[in-house]
């Protein structure tokens, strides 16, 4: 940057906005295309695609720089949002709409004899999460832009995404995700960041110059950390945020040693392994499997973006200590980010010289924790020995934490040693584990769970302990959805219909949708049926892409019942299914009373290793298979299983969703989001009392909402004495339904595959409870046929919905993080 010859003062380069008419977009495209791709007539698309992406960037360029320095104005408070997971999805149509030049754009492409949707995808999915987790991050990182919040995101750029997923005589087969193949047109390398990581080593004491003992790391074996920044746009508002995703590298000098030793080949082996470590996402999302690799990326997210926070505070010209934590605040996504609770502690002490009292009271007011699940197997704990090896200074770091918060807490409860041992950081045992839920609680001045039920669940069970010692550091952000993609970007034609009725303020304001109540009540035929055709518009829409790939015809007049989200047993596609088949055996029955036609559809990655969940898209499958081939079936029915569910699917689904299926066991699903996206486009929920489901219903109202099931203290309760054969033995349909199932009738060919299904589902020790729920979501169903043949009712249902859904935007997410967590100003330009 040049600086002002009189006053030494950096002077910003003057960067004049492109201009955004059709035919500047078109000539830049060109240029891009031609000059730089070195392609021409005739292209391939992937071109088009790449030359159109620069394009757009071009025009973020300038209020990305702005941004940037605005935001690093010498006191301004930052927040910075850590996680292992940013489930981004496509960028393209996300850019056009902030940016408000989707016509511009599309006009220019026809010069070119390309449709702008055809353009759009081209681009591929940046699946950098696994699921609810991974696509929140994404979600409020659009919200803070929107809000111009300065909060920066960290996380991993992954070569490697969410596999993708292909079904194979009806199994799930995992394919790799190389989504950087073709390289990614929106992304910064920023070399001159890099930050150096360490690993493996030894601790080592020595005398500092004033005669204090100190300990320092040794011997380590360390990797380069490079940052790539993805520009977030905000919405219209000339605010660019960044995403910054670290790409592991090999340290040059670690080449170089093994170069002089003649080693060519091993220098070349250590480069590899040490860009292992941002290869692949963890396709787990429910259950910890204890891999080192995962611990290493873990260590490099913290330790990379606490050095890069420390950077950018420092090079603002600030040294005083005291002010980091004023300045500097960190939101950990659940326990993976949480090493760094550690790690800011070492830099503090080890590298910054200070005391440990003093880092700790910095460490404890910088640091905030999202919890987002409360299944035991998510919880994360690390092996000692493995922590040990890997990252021997941060574990005497959390032994020193914990032994002083052990003293704390015998101090609260003397001789009170079964709760010392609940609370220790160090879980005891055979093996013994680091239990990093613990090391963040204990680290943070903010806990949070996701959904109102979720908080609760927290208060009272898993962080009972921790709840009674510290209750103000708990408390609730129930999550939301970004408007922008989820209705704006996924639904044209919905956001128009709404926007001739109550103008187009609601996009930026979601509270706004209310003013369309009035609309849904009596009388408004013209509406009702404008809304109507969008919603059949939307389902011809997806009946195109279920028709495409996976060779099923879904009539745009049946009722479209949706149920896509990862696969697990928790979650209950079960249930779906049970349905199904039940609804297969009353057409088979001629029992057809009160018969509305449906399309059932599924969709959903299972871990790779998660047996039990690849078994159940097995079955959905074979199920699909003989109901929609069955000509007693006459198309009355239909069930597909969609592949490689992912965030461009959601975009084409949600906004031709009928009903909402969100029907976990209750007290199980911490909030849910799919659940946010189909009411935002005015699909009905069926679902359990459960997460944020249960803040639907009150919005909505429960007249507008098909709730069925048990509740949490009822399944907690009936836990203790669960008899499954006896809704068997007192409910014919499911004994038809579980008979047909053990019969072989879907899996002809392969005997017996479906019996760990069904004899999960008949145990004693399903905690998952299946055929509790059965009659009561089959009675549920019916009501939903019932409501589905009253037209007008359910259009009103349908806009009723949509009308009541503003609060489960992430903009009013976000406001609350700010107004009780971060306390940052927003940005003004
Ligand atoms: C360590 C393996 C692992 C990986 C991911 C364990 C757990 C996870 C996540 C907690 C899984 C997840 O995505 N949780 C979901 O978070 C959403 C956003 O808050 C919630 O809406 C979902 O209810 C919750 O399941």
């Amino acid at each position: 940057m040049p600086r002002n010859p009189r006053t030494g003062a950096y002077q910003p380069f003057k960067l004049k906005p492109l201009p955004n008419d059709a035919h500047a977009i078109g000539s830049d495209f060109q240029r891009y295309l031609s000059y730089y791709l070195g392609r021409f007539q005739g292209c391939s698309p992937p071109y088009t695609y790449e030359a159109l992406a620069y394009t757009l960037r071009d025009r973020l360029m300038v209020d990305w720089r702005n941004t940037w320095n605005a935001q690093l104005e010498p006191g301004n408070r930052r927040a910075y949002y850590m996680s292992l997971e940013f489930l981004i999805g496509r960028a393209m149509g996300n850019h056009l709409l902030n940016l408000g030049i989707k016509n511009e754009t599309d006009q220019a492409m026809l010069e070119f004899s390309q449709t702008l949707e055809e353009v759009m995808e081209q681009e591929p999915d940046a699946g950098l999460g696994n699921g609810g987790l991974g696509r929140l991050a994404a979600c409020f990182m659009d919200s803070c832009a929107s809000l111009k919040l300065p909060v920066m995101g960290y996380g991993i750029r992954y070569e490697y995404g969410m596999f993708r997923q292909h079904i194979d005589n009806g199994y799930q087969v995992e394919e790799p995700d190389h989504w950087l193949r073709e390289g990614n047109p929106w992304e910064i390398e920023r070399v001159e960041y890099s930050q150096r990581v360490h690993f493996g080593g030894r601790s080592e004491a020595y005398h500092d110059a004033l005669g204090n003992t100190r300990i320092r790391w040794v011997d380590t074996q360390d990797v380069l950390a490079i940052p790539f920044d993805m520009p977030i746009s905000g919405y219209r508002n000339q605010t660019v945020n960044t995403l910054r995703l670290w790409k592991a590298a090999a340290t040059d000098e670690f080449n170089l040693n093994e170069f002089n030793a003649g080693s060519y080949i091993e220098a070349v082996r250590a480069k590899n392994e040490a860009e292992h470590i941002s290869m692949v996402l963890y396709p787990n999302d429910s259950s910890e499997n204890g891999k080192e690799l995962r611990l290493r990326q873990q260590y490099f997210l913290a330790s990379a973006s606490l050095h890069d926070a420390v950077r950018i505070w420092e090079r603002n010209g600030e040294n005083d200590y005291r002010k980091f934590a004023d300045e500097n605040v960190f939101q950990m996504n659940d326990t993976h980010p949480t090493i760094a609770v550690a790690e800011l502690m070492r830099i503090l002490i080890d590298e910054k010289g200070m005391m440990w009292d003093a880092a700790w009271v910095i460490t404890q007011r910088c640091m905030a924790y999202t919890n987002h699940t409360l299944l035991p197997e998510a919880l994360e704990k690390w092996p000692l020995g493995l922590f040990e090896r890997l990252l021997p200074r941060l574990l005497e770091i959390i032994y020193e934490i914990n032994a002083r918060f052990l003293r704390q807490v015998s101090l609260k409860w003397p001789g009170d040693i079964e709760r010392q041992k609940r609370m220790s950081i160090i879980e005891e045992g055979e093996q013994r584990y680091v239990r990093m839920a613990w090391l963040a609680i204990v680290g943070s001045f903010s806990v949070n769970g996701v959904a109102a039920l979720h908080s609760q669940l927290l208060r009272d069970g898993l962080f009972h302990d921790f709840y009674q010692l510290w209750p103000e550091k708990f408390n609730n952000k129930t999550n939301g959805v970004t408007p922008r993609r989820w209705v704006a970007h996924a639904n044209p034609g919905m956001t128009a219909l709404i926007s001739t009725k109550i103008g187009d303020g609601w996009i930026g304001d979601l509270s706004q949708l209310a003013q369309l109540k009035p609309y849904a009540e009596g009388g408004q035929t013209d509406f009702y049926a404008d809304w109507r055709a969008v919603k059949l518009a939307n389902k011809q829409r997806l009946a195109a892409l279920v028709k495409a790939d996976c060779g099923v015809d879904f009539n745009p007049a049946a009722l479209f019942d949706v149920q896509v989200k990862r696969i697990h047993e928790y979650k209950r596609q079960l249930l779906n299914i049970l349905h199904v088949i039940h609804l297969y055996l009353r057409i088979k029955n001629g029992r057809m009373d009160n018969w509305v036609d449906r399309c059932v559809l599924i969709g959903g990655k299972a871990a790779p290793g998660y047996a039990m969940a690849k078994r159940i898209i097995k079955l959905a499958n074979s199920v699909a298979a003989v109901v929609n081939n069955d000509p007693d079936v006459a198309g009355r029915l239909k069930l597909a299983f969609l592949p490689n569910y992912r965030v461009s699917s959601m975009e084409i689904i949600a906004p031709a969703t009928d009903v909402s299926e969100q029907i976990s066991t209750a007290g199980k699903e911490a909030s849910g989001t799919g659940n946010m996206k189909f009411m935002m486009n005015g699909a009905v929920t069926i679902g359990t009392y459960d997460g944020a489901n249960i803040e639907i219903m009150d919005a909505v109202g429960e007249e507008n909402f098909f709730l069925f099931g048990l509740r949490t203290a009822e399944v907690d309760k009936l836990h203790k004495h669960y008899q499954p054969w006896q809704y068997v033995e007192q409910d014919s349909d499911l004994r038809e339904v579980l008979e047909l199932i053990r019969s072989g009738h879907f899996n002809p060919c392969e005997p017996y595959i479906f019996d760990m299904i069904t004899d999960a589902i008949q145990s004693p020790h399903d905690p998952w409870m299946t055929l509790a729920d059965f009659r009561a979501y089959v009675d549920a169903q019916d009501r939903v046929a019932t409501a589905w043949q009253d037209t007008d009712g359910w259009t009103r249902m349908s806009i009723l919905n949509t009308a009541s859904s503003g609060f489960f935007s992430t903009d009013r997410t976000m406001l609350e993080y700010n107004r009780e967590i971060w306390k940052l100003k927003p940005i003004s330009s």
